[in-house]
Formats: C-alpha cells, sequence, structure tokens
C-alpha cells in the first residue's frame, strides 16, 4: 500500500468506487487525510485512489476473509465511512425476491459489521476515532416496495446506534449519515441495470448529488474530537417522507 505520512490520519471508505464514496474519499483526501479506497471493482478503487495519492484496497465486505486481509493491511486508522451496500428490487412482501434480501442484509447490515468490528481495534487505538455510516431515510421510514431495503437499512441503523453505548468511554465518535434519494448508481443496481426505471425515480426532482453527502462527511469529520455529530437526515427539498416527490412536468 501507498504510505501514509508520519503522522497522517487514515480514512477508510468502503464502496469507494462510485457515488457517495469516490466523493467521499476525495472529499477527506482534500482534508489532509490519506484514503484508503475499498471496493470490489479494482480498476474503479485503483484510478480513485491514484487520484488521491491514497491507497486502493479490493475487497468485497461480504467476504469474511477478504475483510480480515485488509485489516491485516492497515497500520493505523482514524476514520471508517461505511458506505459499500445499497438496494435491490422494489417488490411486495407477498412476492419478496429471498435472493434479494440475502443480498441486502449480506451488504448493508453484515458488511458494516465485517468491517466495523474488524477495524475497531484500530479506531480505538488511534485516540480520536470517528465511525461514519452510510444508512438512508429507509432507515427510520419503511414504503410500498421497500421491505427489504428498510429492514436492511433498519438493521444496519440498530447495528451503528448500539455502539453508541458500548463505545462509551471510548475514544470513537459515531455519525450516522442518513440521505434521501442521491442520483448516483443506487438506483441502477436496484433495478438490474434498467437505466429507463432508474431515471424515472429523479424524474422531475432536483436529488442530491453524491458531493452534497460528502461535504457533509467532510464537515464531521472536521470538528473537535469532543463533538459527537450523531445522526444527520438529509434529503432533496422535492421528497418528503419516502414516495411523496414534488415532481415537475418535464
Ligand atoms: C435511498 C433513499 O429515497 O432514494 O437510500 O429511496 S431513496
Amino acid at each position: 500500500m501507498a504510505t501514509p505520512a508520519a503522522q497522517q490520519r487514515v480514512a477508510v471508505v468502503t464502496g469507494a468506487s462510485s457515488g457517495i464514496g469516490e466523493a467521499t474519499a476525495k472529499t477527506l483526501a482534500g482534508l489532509g487525510f490519506h484514503v484508503v479506497c475499498v471496493a470490489r471493482r479494482a480498476d474503479r478503487i485503483e484510478a480513485v485512489a491514484r487520484e488521491l495519492g491514497g491507497t486502493a484496497i479490493v475487497a468485497d465486505v461480504t467476504d469474511d476473509a477478504a475483510v480480515e486481509a485488509l485489516a491485516d493491511q492497515l497500520d493505523r486508522v482514524d476514520v471508517l465511512v461505511n458506505n459499500a451496500g445499497g438496494a435491490k428490487g422494489l417488490e411486495p412482501v407477498a412476492d419478496a425476491d429471498l435472493d434479494n434480501w440475502r443480498w441486502m442484509f449480506e451488504t448493508n447490515v453484515l458488511g458494516t459489521l465485517r468491517v466495523t468490528r474488524a477495524l475497531l481495534p484500530k479506531l480505538i487505538a488511534s485516540g480520536d476515532g470517528l465511525i461514519v455510516t452510510l444508512t438512508s431515510i429507509a432507515a427510520f421510514e419503511t414504503y410500498d416496495g421497500g421491505s427489504g431495503y428498510t429492514a436492511a437499512k433498519h438493521g444496519q441503523g440498530a447495528l451503528h446506534r448500539t455502539l453508541r453505548g458500548e463505545l462509551l468511554g471510548k475514544p470513537v465518535r459515531l455519525t450516522e449519515v442518513a440521505p434521501g434519494a442521491v442520483e448516483t448508481e443506487f438506483s441502477l443496481v436496484r433495478f438490474d441495470g434498467d437505466q429507463e426505471r432508474a431515471d424515472n425515480v429523479y424524474r422531475g426532482i432536483t436529488p442530491l448529488v453524491a458531493q452534497d453527502v460528502a461535504e457533509v462527511i467532510g464537515f464531521v469529520a472536521s470538528r473537535p474530537s469532543h463533538v459527537d455529530l450523531d445522526v444527520i437526515v438529509m434529503r432533496p427539498r422535492d421528497q418528503a417522507p419516502w414516495g411523496r416527490w414534488n415532481r415537475r412536468a418535464d
């Protein structure tokens, strides 16, 4: 791995190959962190890491051995951004696709658990650690067709929030960032590559973009160490609780 400068703080960002993860990696690098970009797509994270002067580590958060190997390669971790995750499908409960549910629990819930558990000793040892977990407004709301995703995001949020008590007295801050609609590859993944269906999600609204979320994470990571921003819910002005949009005619 590229070596961080002496005393340089290290931030690990999962899902750093695109969208919120990539934008966050760039923002944190701009704040002076050595950023470790983690994702499955080697070519993408290598390009991102090269641009930042950071390190690319190819790892799938659903793979125990890969996450252990990730932890073994890191001497120091000051910030962890649990960003890897996503949605698959929009079926009602009556037609739920169990494979989609498994994928969503594996990536959002167990992925966050694996990476957090593996890096926790180093975050504590840093003396001023920070864990930022990207959940979603789906961690607080439910909506028709969204049960698998909202269940996974509620689970991921519960895991993250539990740490607030378990780590009390340890030098680690915890921030949950819960965005609404952000135009990234999110909907393309959810609809299995169906571009038209993905575009329809954002039709007639002004969604958030990845940079909007990255800037908030940069703000969180640059507060003094006694300040813990606990939960940040952010959504486009055009989005009320899920399913209610201010859509303008095209
Ligand atoms: C995704 C939030 O509003 O696009 O986490 O479903 S939304």
